[in-house]
This record gives structure tokens, C-alpha cells and sequence, in this order.
């Protein structure tokens, strides 16, 4: 039930609705949002941040939720690895999403032997949350160049120009090998792909399935996967990589959560998809990601050497749900943006022009709310509204209905019609820019390491641009499946050992640090810290 205050503030809302159909907010001019992001967005918020003190990115800073995972201890001791191993294949395939199961398909089809363990159930991944779209050059007018281009303006001109090349390039191809599984993007009358617009970009040029886009792939992914001669083992997350004592990879030890048992897997070769770590719920910040996204390769990768790249900068995506209470974090697509629904303060007045950049975007809403412009609500979270119905005021009635069914169906259940209220939402914590450091065929720093999708870093530089994820794990984990699968047909299976883990644990004696936590964390830690950022 929404109190007094949100009532009259809605009601304001639906009062300056007219006038504000049609007014145009102009971009940030660069100086200024130097200005905003450096005030408000919690990337920029020093006492977040520690230098680390060990591993290969020692002295560079990241948040302390994540400095906590690379500077934690190895659950493993020497007597959980077994001198005879419970798998023994070519390729381990850690991930049981979008980029795991592409990397897995590839893989398989160039003729090696394939085990795919995952932490919860195959397809349980930030991969079924994306909602609006992924990004691909494949209309007339416009090219991967102004994919790249658009790409790079997102991304502070910080993204890695070789793997950004490979992205743009590779999307058409990447979206035919989709279409040939069976993927039902949206088209338009005349059954051509239809494209859509997105924030900061300078054409439509998102691919989409309603707002549902990530939870199609992942379908037919996964349909794709069951149907192929892939050892899938569910419920068993990866907690250590093992190595050859020479720095090269040859397996992991992988945790059985019924019984909470360490299963020792040799490979020749092994692919790390692990996905995001919002349910670290860095900064206090609620999430949109899925239960398991836990930050598990970061450490796992770190430990046996890895680089890392882009650890510093996390994506809060403007529009998390905040109302009602269960629907904290929920992510409420850009594409209604893009499509008309405009950000408006308690006073019913718009503040950002809505498809800038998300890391602007949520810069403004904090700001809106930091100085007294936010909605509280009942249970002391602090939003703004999002004015949803101005899309079929725009658009022609109908277009919530046929563009964005699961928007409608989520809010409903809480007797909410985004036809015609208003909806409260805040930054979410959505994705991680960065992640262990790859080439353009998804290698790490560590021989017969690759790593695929959110769990890489250098792609996005310091901003990702709005679907570009789903195009990541698509390429990359392509790439990664046959670089990973060509590694693992040209070399034998070599000794593997604990000999990293014991290296690092003398580093952390070394650095002083007495009583370092367990990482991976793999299940979230329930203690409601999130509530500091959007109640204060
Ligand atoms: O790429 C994304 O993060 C995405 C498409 C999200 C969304 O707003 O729908």
C-alpha cells in the first residue's frame, strides 16, 4: 500500500505528464558530467575502494567487497585433491550460462571432450535477467564501425580496442549461428529483423525477443546443450583451479552442494563463465542479478596468477525496482526508456535526458535523491519515479502490451499497471565491467586458462554499453570454446597440483593478512546491507 507521500507525489507525476510529453532534456555536456559522476556515482567513491596487497594487481585498488575475495583463503586443503580424480576430460567448462553453453557448443564441435560443472542448475546465470536486447550492425545505415564507435563513447575510451573489434565484427556472424539454433528474435511485418533503440547509441540497433531477450537465448542454448554430447554436472561449483606447478592450468576442485563434498576434475584445458558478482551486493547496492552471481572466478582466477583488468568499476544500471519491497533490485529494462518512459523527481519534474549513458543516468538519480528531490518509500528506500505509461502515450496505446509483457506481468502481480502508474526504482548493481584480464580468443595470463563473458574484463572499459553483454558471451564464448578446444587437442594432460594455492597462502602471511575469509563466497551473504545506499 503506498502511503500519503507517494500518493501525492504520483499524483504530481501524472499531472505534469502532458506537459512533458515531448520536451526534449539535453545530454550532459561532457565537463558537467565529469562533474556528476565524479559527485554521485559510487565508482568514484573513494572510501569504497582499498589497494590490494597481493596477487598480479597488487597496489591497484577495487571495492572492498571484492579486495575481500582476492585476498581471501582457498577453502581446499592438500587432502581434498585426489591423486585419482572423480572427471577426467579434455575441456572443463565452469558456468552453466549464456557463455559457458556457447563455449561448450563450440567446443564440442571441433571434436573435444567437454565437461560442464555449474554451481546451481544449467542456465541459472545473469544470462536468462538480460531483458532489452543485444546489440548487433546488422542494418542497412549501420556498420560494426559505429557499433565500435558508440561502444567506446560508453565506455570512457577505456574499452580494449582488439576484443571491441573482434565483438563488432563478429556480431552478424554471431547472430546467424543464433538464428540457425532457432532463436525467435522480434521481427517486423515483413518477417526482416527488427531493431530497437537503446540508451547511448547513435542507432537502433537492438535485437530483441519482448523483454525477454536473454531468457530466449538462453532457452535455446540450453536445448542446444542437452542435445549434445556434454557431461553436465549441476550444483557443483568450481572453488579452486589446480595447475601443473609451472604456472599452466590443469583442472579444478569442484564442490558437491548436496553433500558438500570436493570432487578433483583433470583437464587439459579449462573455460571460466562464472558470470557477475552482484549478490555481492557491492556498496550496499541491491542487485538485478541472479542468485548465484557470486564474483567466483575473480579469486579462483587470481590465485593461479591471473591478471585482472577493470576491477575498479562496477555498472549500476538506473533503473532497479525499489517498490514493492520484494522487488527490490528487479531490473526494469532501458528499452522503456528508449521507448518514451521518462525519469521524473518527487516534484514531477524530469532531471536527465534518459538514454544518456547509465553511468550518468544513475549518477542523476542519486542526485536527485541525495539532495531531497528522491520518494521515500514505506520501507525507507529512496527513488525516483519512472513515468511508464508516456510509452503508449507516445508509441499508441497497446505498446506496454505487446513490447514489454514481463515488465507488465511482474509489477502486476503486485496489483501494479504500468499502463497507468507510475513505477519507483534506483540504481541497481547489474553488472561487473570488469573481470580476469583476456585476449581476443578469451585467454588469461595463465596457459590453458580462458575465461568467457561477464567474468572477463578489458570488452567494456568502464562503462558497458546497453546489450552488449549478450553479444559478449555469444563471440567470446564462441572464441573461447575453439581456442580452448585447440589448446586442449595440442597438449597432454599435465600434473596437477595445489602448489599455487600454498604460493599464495604464503603472500597473504607475508602482506600480514591474519585472518583472511573464504572465497569463492559461491551462496550470497543474506545480512540486509544493501539497505545503507538506498535508505540513506
Ligand atoms: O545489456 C543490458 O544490461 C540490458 C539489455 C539491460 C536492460 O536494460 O534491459
Amino acid at each position: 500500500m503506498a502511503t500519503d507521500s507517494l500518493t501525492e507525489s504520483r499524483e504530481r507525476v501524472d499531472a505534469s505528464r502532458a506537459a512533458r510529453k515531448g520536451q526534449t532534456v539535453a545530454l550532459f555536456p561532457p565537463a558537467e558530467k565529469e562533474v556528476l559522476l565524479q559527485k554521485y556515482h559510487p565508482d568514484y567513491k573513494a572510501e569504497a575502494y582499498r589497494a590490494l596487497r597481493i596477487g598480479p594487481n597488487a597496489g591497484q585498488k577495487t571495492v572492498h567487497e571484492v579486495a575481500d575475495l582476492l585476498e581471501g583463503d582457498s577453502p581446499v586443503a592438500q587432502a581434498d585433491l585426489k591423486s585419482v580424480p572423480d572427471y577426467t576430460t579434455d575441456l572443463l567448462i565452469i558456468g552453466g550460462g549464456g557463455a559457458g553453453c556457447t563455449a561448450a557448443l563450440t567446443a564440442r564441435a571441433a571434436g573435444v571432450k567437454v565437461l560442464l560443472a555449474t554451481k546451481l542448475r544449467l542456465g541459472d546465470s545473469n544470462t536468462v535477467m538480460a531483458e532489452g536486447g543485444m546489440q548487433v550492425a546488422v542494418k542497412p545505415g549501420d556498420s560494426p564501425v559505429r557499433h565500435f564507435l558508440d561502444t567506446i563513447k560508453g565506455g570512457h575510451f577505456a574499452n580494449d580496442r582488439e576484443l571491441l573489434k573482434v565483438l563488432v565484427e563478429e556480431g552478424p556472424s554471431a547472430t546467424q549461428w543464433l538464428l540457425s539454433l532457432g532463436v525467435l528474435f522480434d521481427r517486423d511485418d515483413d518477417g526482416n529483423l527488427r531493431v530497437r533503440s537503446g540508451g547511448a547509441t547513435s542507432t537502433p540497433r537492438l535485437l530483441t525477443c519482448k523483454d525477454y531477450t536473454g531468457l530466449e537465448l538462453m532457452r535455446v542454448l540450453k536445448d542446444a546443450l542437452i542435445n549434445e554430447d556434454v557431461q553436465v554436472v549441476e550444483f557443483a561449483p568450481a572453488v579452486e583451479l589446480l595447475s601443473d606447478g609451472a604456472g599452466r592450468c590443469t583442472g579444478a576442485i569442484l564442490k558437491n552442494l548436496d553433500n558438500n563434498r570436493f570432487m578433483t576434475v583433470h583437464a587439459k584445458a579449462v573455460i571460466v563463465a562464472t558470470g557477475g558478482s552482484g549478490r555481492l551486493h557491492i556498496q550496499g547496492f541491491p542487485t538485478s542479478n541472479h542468485f548465484g552471481a557470486t564474483g567466483d572466478a575473480l579469486p579462483i582466477a587470481y590465485r593461479l596468477g591471473a591478471e585482472l583488468a577493470f576491477i575498479d568499476t562496477f555498472q549500476y544500471h538506473p533503473t532497479g525496482a525499489i517498490y514493492p519491497e520484494p522487488m527490490a533490485g528487479l531490473l526494469v529494462t532501458e528499452a522503456i526508456r528508449a521507448a518514451g518512459a521518462q525519469l521524473v523527481n518527487r516534484l514531477g519534474e524530469r532531471f536527465v535526458n534518459e538514454t544518456d549513458t547509465r553511468d550518468v543516468v544513475a549518477a542523476a538519480i542519486i542526485r536527485e535523491c541525495v539532495e531531497g528531490r528522491g520518494v521515500i518509500t514505506p520501507s525507507g528506500r529512496r527513488g525516483v519515479w519512472l513515468d511508464a505509461p508516456l510509452v503508449d502515450l507516445v508509441n499508441g496505446e497497446g505498446t506496454l502490451d505487446t513490447r514489454f509483457p514481463n515488465m507488465r506481468k511482474l509489477f502486476s502481480r503486485y496489483d501494479i499497471d504500468i499502463r497507468a502508474e507510475s513505477v519507483l526504482i534506483h540504481p541497481t548493481l547489474h553488472y561487473q565491467n570488469g573481470g580476469v584480464k583476456i585476449g581476443v580468443n578469451g585467454d588469461s595470463t595463465v596457459a590453458g586458462l580462458f575465461v568467457a563473458g561477464e567474468a572477463s574484463g578489458g570488452l567494456h572499459g568502464r562503462n558497458r554499453l546497453m546489450g552488449n553483454s549478450l553479444l559478449d558471451i555469444i563471440v567470446f564464448g564462441r572464441r573461447a570454446g575453439q581456442a580452448a578446444a585447440a589448446y586442449a587437442a595440442s597438449t597432454t594432460q599435465g600434473p596437477a597440483t595445489l602448489d599455487h594455492v600454498a604460493h599464495f597462502r604464503d603472500a597473504l602471511r607475508q602482506a600480514g593478512i591474519t585472518a583472511p575469509s573464504a572465497s569463492p563466497r559461491l551462496i550470497p551473504d543474506y545480512v540486509r546491507r544493501e539497505e545503507a545506499t538506498t535508505r540513506s
